[in-house]
Formats: structure tokens, sequence, C-alpha cells
């Protein structure tokens, strides 16, 4: 089992050799999984996550197990401690990813098979997702629209997409610069797969100016060339609040400001980041005041959290029909992560257009909520039998099903197991 050979006894890898520390998003993924049958692994998997959330609850995207060292960047690099918030057992990087934890536990309650054990974890969770989510509002949305702001690549989950392209040529930088650093990534995987060296480059000065700033959001605000209101980050936090919303009502909490916090995030992305000339959602550049029209799968994402109205999901659904993503088509194996016929399509590198089975899964449960039941059954057919073809990758050539990355990948088997249940 990939889960088991994967899990350390206190977390899961996301990849055994590429991915040895706890990655935030990939734990929510994988306590999707762990619900379906081991309760105590998917709480686990979560607290280790909590245990590690900074003071003013930023809630990390990396912690590091000291056991492993084998990682770019590694704590060194991160120099979390700069920021007086970092007070953690674990030390930890200092940027976030996607929010959709909040989600995760509330999905392993609703599976829970010990009903005390599962409530109990509600209201042990509940005060650190508040936090979570309190940070981000106070500190990732300036101009209180709803709407947050993701400040590194890193931070949406998706680190090398088109969606980045022109941030990253703006970002012209001296030598003197780029910090000195070595890559492990492209020793473990073909580096003919993995981001380039001018984007880890970039990826590198971004962690360099946090921590040069001593991670003080509001002074990182003011230099960071790199500021995005992306779509499936927000879409995600937006659901997460309705999840909270939940939660709060089970354990007797008042659910209001969740419900509230939800629908003004859900306002703000149908006003600021809906594309009504092509039917799909827009990242937006805060250092340009433009949107980025790119049109990647996390687009169509605004779909999970219930976000567009009945008719934008119906113009959505046409265009991941007719475009390349090939929704229920014959050319695409499953959707793939950006759009084939878009301008740096690639089948096999890294979130320039493989299939990822977490994006896909988002999509499918989308697509359910919505009332596509023949669409989504076909996409979950697609990654199931992508997966029993090709192994656990951590994503796909959307043409031949080739497997790419990390093989033995947590969230491709967690995810899995959730859709087949
Ligand atoms: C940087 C662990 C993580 C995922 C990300 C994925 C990849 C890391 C990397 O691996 O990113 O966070 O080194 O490339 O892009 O989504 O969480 O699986």
């Amino acid at each position: 089992m990939v889960l088991d050979s994967n899990w350390t006894g206190e977390y899961t890898r996301p990849g055994p050799r590429l991915y040895p520390h706890q990655w935030s998003w990939d734990s929510a993924f994988i306590a999707f999984g762990y619900a379906r049958y081991d309760q105590k692994r998917a709480i686990q998997e979560l607290r280790h996550l909590f245990d590690n959330q900074w003071t003013n609850g930023l809630l990390p995207q990396i912690v590091f197990d000291p056991h492993f060292g084998e990682y770019f960047p590694g704590i060194d690099f991160w120099h979390a401690e700069c920021s007086e918030s970092a007070v953690c057992v674990y030390k930890t990087s200092g940027v976030v990813q996607p929010p959709i934890h909040a989600t995760a536990t509330l999905h392993v309650y609703r599976h829970g098979v010990d009903r005390p054990g599962a409530r109990a974890f509600l209201e042990e969770a509940f005060p650190r997702l508040v936090a979570w989510h309190d940070y981000l509002y106070r500190e990732r949305d300036p101009e209180n629209e709803g709407l947050v702001y993701i400040r590194h690549p890193w931070e949406s989950g998706m680190d090398n997409s088109p969606l980045w392209d022109a941030i990253m040529l703006r970002m012209q930088l001296r030598s003197h610069e780029i910090p000195a650093y070595r890559r492990v990534d492209t020793h473990v995987v073909s580096p003919a797969d993995r981001p380039e060296s001018a984007a880890y480059d970039r990826f590198a000065y971004l962690v360099q100016l946090f921590s040069r700033l001593n991670y003080d959001e509001a002074r990182i605000r003011e230099d960071c060339p790199f500021l995005v209101q992306d779509v499936l980050f927000n879409s995600l936090l937006c659901q997460g609040e309705r999840d909270l919303a939940q939660i709060a009502q089970l354990i007797g909490e008042d659910p209001s400001p969740n419900e509230e916090r939800a629908g003004k995030t859900a306002g703000a992305v149908n006003r600021k980041l809906w594309d009504e000339e092509h039917g799909t959602y827009l990242d937006f550049d805060l250092a340009t005041g433009q949107p980025i029209r790119v049109y990647a799968a996390a687009g169509f994402l605004p779909l999970f959290a219930g976000i567009p109205e009945e008719q934008c999901a119906r113009r959505m659904v046409e265009r991941l029909k007719t475009t390349g993503f090939d929704l229920g088509g014959e050319g695409m194996i499953a959707v793939p992560s950006y759009d084939p016929l878009g301008f740096g399509f690639s089948p096999s590198r890294y979130w320039r257009g493989p299939v990822w089975i977490n994006i896909d899964w988002l999509l499918m449960r989308g697509l359910e909520r919505y009332g596509y039941e023949k669409h989504a059954r076909g996409l979950r057919e697609s990654i199931v039998n992508l997966v029993r073809d090709n192994g656990f990758y951590e994503y796909f050539n959307p043409r031949t099903g080739v497997g790419h990355g990390s093989d033995l990948f947590s969230w491709s088997a967690a995810l899995l197991l959730d859709a087949m249940s």
C-alpha cells in the first residue's frame, strides 16, 4: 500500500524520495483517503500539521522532518525563525498552500466510525482552522475584498503553471540577487520534467526576500513582485469557510461569521475573477491590476465550492468540452491541468499540462455538485483507469497516460481511495 509505505508514524510523506517532509495540502488530500479506512491516522495526519501552525495562524506549506535532509529549499534556506510567530514543534517553511484543511477535517468527521473520537477532533481542530482562515483574511486581504492573495508560486500548489509565466518574466534579476542554492529534485526525477532553473532562481529569490523582511506581511506586500488573487486558492477558502460553519454548528459554536465570509468570498470571486468572454475564471495580478489571461483547469474549480450560478456552470462545462481540455471527449485520457491548445503547454513538464489527480478529483466533485453526473462519472473512471494502468505517479501525460514525477505518490492513492468509496 502506497500510504502505508509513506507513513512515518507521525505524518505521510507525499512521495518517498522527492518529498520526504510533510506538505500542507498533501496532508489534507491524504486525510480524505485515510478517512475511508483509518480514522486514527487521518486525525494524526492533520494534527501533526496543526501542531506546527505559527502563532499568527499561518499553516506552513512544509513541516520539516529532522530525520531527512535531502530537499531544497531546506530549513536553513527559509530562516523561518526570523519571524516571531514561527514558534512550532518542528522547523517549517514560511509560505502556505491552498486551504482545503477545514473540508478535509469535516470529511474525516463524516466518515468517522468512532463518532465520539471524530467529534472530539472537530473540537480540537476548530480553533486551529479559525486561526488559519483568520490569518488569511487578516494578512492576505488588505483591501478587505473577500479575496486573499498568494505571494509565491509554491503557495498555489501549482508551482510551474503557465499562470505565473508573465510574472516570472517580469522579475528580471541581477546576478547578485540570485541566492546560491543547490537543487535536489533534478537528481531524483528527470530534470526535463521539473521547473527550469530560471524558475528556481525566482522561487529562491522570493524566499530570500521573505526571510530578509522577517516574514513581516506588511513589508512583504510592499516589496513582493508576486501578489496574485488565485482562483483555486480562494475557491478552496470559500468551501473551507462553508465547512467551518458546518463544524461550528456541530460543536455548538456560532456558524454565522464563517457563513458570512464564505458568501463574501464567493461574491468577490464571481465579481472580480469571472471572465464573461471565455466562460471561466481568471487569476488576478495585483501588481499590474490586470487579470492573468491564462486558461488552466484550476479556472474551473469554483465549481467545487458551489460559487458559479447554474448558468455560468453550464458555460464552464461547455468550455471544458469544446476546448483542448476535452471533457468527455476521446482525445485526452483525463482533464489536463492546462489547455493543450494554450501557449506553453507541455504534456510532461510539471504543472504545464499533465493530468494531476487532485485537480481532476476537485473537478469531479464540482461536476457532481452541479448535477453533471455523466461527466463526473466519466472523470472518475478516467482517473481510476489512469492510475490502475500506469501506477501511483505524481502526474500523467494526458495523451499517453505515462506517469511522471514521484512514483508511489500519496495523494494519487488517497484520492483514488476516496473516489472509489
Ligand atoms: C514545492 C508535495 C508538493 C505539492 C505541490 C507540488 C510539489 C513542491 C516541489 O510537491 O511542490 O512545494 O518541490 O516542487 O507542486 O503541489 O504539494 O507533493
